[in-house]
């Protein structure tokens, strides 16, 4: 009997908190991996500096290339290239608040950027690559009746992120349908990690608390305290990624915990986690949350952070996933907020 040929990955988006859980999965999986990184002026590699030399840009099953999904040419070349047996489009603008600033350029990555990605596997006549988008619960945006949102929900979405979002939804059913293409869409529900990006709100909860707790800053400021969320591990979303595309067809599923917390509560939960005693007065733009034992305001509120539309309401129901997928989250909420505080202590 030959030898088990390696299966080969290209990951869009390496470099970031979902592409570096997806790659030490990936590796443990015996694949073969090739990362497509961004040049940046400052380094942008420190999410997964640990798993390759990160001089020479290789370890023997893990490889970086440069591209951009900006750049039609260079990504139809990388995958040209490589040919690989899973694609995963993780790459984006991924910060909704940011996208009311540059919408242009959001929709050009988020959304043109994966449709370049389908067009090359199209143009490349790769049938056995298969392709997975990584779709998001923000697509959902406005919903009516705050029950939880399953595959056969509307999408409403409320930023040029999530319209950019169905559009590559779309994109992905679409050239599953007319070229038969295995493109299959995640739908993942916000999951964080001590690695994700410092302006998402739980990374700047977590490091905001910690860093007041050791006396190394003064105040937390957030914006729209009554958001709620379903706040995931990253790590296990991961995993939900690669069982996608190991299913028998192409499809597209929820991933989600189908937990709700307010944005508030990750504050309490927090501060509980850390002995920081806080109490909440005011209403509106002038609620504060002080500190017990200093009587000192930690945290207050600036319209800065608030954005133009909101989602006020996101709670997913991943039946589907965990019937025909067998997945399910294994990290609750509360072991995500000590795994991020751990991290963040460290520093
Ligand atoms: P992230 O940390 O912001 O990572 C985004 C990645 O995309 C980074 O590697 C970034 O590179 C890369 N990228 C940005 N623009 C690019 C371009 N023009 N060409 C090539 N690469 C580019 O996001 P994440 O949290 O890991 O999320 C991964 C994906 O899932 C994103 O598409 C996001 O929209 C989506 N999603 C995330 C969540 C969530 O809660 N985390 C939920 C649903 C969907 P740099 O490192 O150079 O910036
Ligand atoms: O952490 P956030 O910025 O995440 P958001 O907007 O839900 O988007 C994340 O999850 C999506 C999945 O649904 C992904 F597709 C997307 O890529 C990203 O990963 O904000 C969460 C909530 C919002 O309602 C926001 O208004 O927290 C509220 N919030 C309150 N104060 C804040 C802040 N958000 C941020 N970023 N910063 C604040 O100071």
């Amino acid at each position: 009997m030959g030898k088990k040929m390696k299966k080969v990955a290209l990951i869009f988006g390496i470099t970031g908190q979902d592409g570096s859980y997806l790659a030490e999965l990936l590796l443990k999986k015996k694949y073969i991996i090739h990362g497509v990184k961004r040049r940046s002026s400052s380094a942008n590699t420190d999410r997964i500096d640990h798993l390759f030399d990160s001089v020479n840009f290789s370890n023997k099953n893990f490889f970086i290339h440069y591209g951009d999904i900006s750049d039609g040419t260079s990504t139809l070349n990388i995958i040209n290239k490589i040919k690989p047996d899973e694609i995963y489009n993780l790459a984006a603008q991924s910060h909704v608040r940011v996208s009311f600033d540059v919408p242009e350029y959001t929709a050009d990555i988020t959304a043109l950027g994966a449709l370049r990605i389908l067009e090359s596997i199209k143009i490349l006549n790769l049938r056995k690559t298969k392709y997975y988008q990584a779709s998001s619960s923000e697509m959902y945006g406005l919903v009516g009746k705050r029950k939880s949102l399953n595959e056969k929900t509307p999408f409403h979405p409320r930023s040029v992120y999530g319209v950019s979002k169905v559009f590559a939804y779309h994109a992905a059913v679409h050239y599953r349908e007319a070229y038969g293409i295995f493109a299959s869409n995640g739908i993942l529900f916000n999951h964080e990690s001590p690695r994700r990006g410092p302006t998402f709100v739980t990374k700047k909860i977590v490091q905001g608390l910690v860093r007041i707790k050791k006396g190394l800053q003064k105040k937390l400021t957030l914006g729209n305290l009554y958001a709620i969320r379903d706040w995931g591990h990253a790590k296990d979303y991961a995993v939900s990624m690669w069982k996608i595309l190991q299913h028998k067809k192409a499809d597209d599923w929820v991933i989600a915990t189908n937990k709700e917390n307010t944005v508030k509560n990750f504050v309490n939960l927090t501060a509980k986690k850390l002995s920081l005693r806080i109490k909440w007065v005011g209403k509106g733009l002038n609620e504060k949350a002080i500190n017990i034992e200093t009587k000192k305001v930690i945290i207050d509120l600036d319209k800065k952070f608030l954005r133009p539309t909101e989602v006020d309401f996101l709670k997913g129901d991943f039946s589907k996933a965990r019937k025909k997928l067998k997945w399910k989250p294994v990290i609750t909420t509360n072991e995500l907020i000590e795994d991020m505080i751990e991290e963040e202590i460290l520093k």
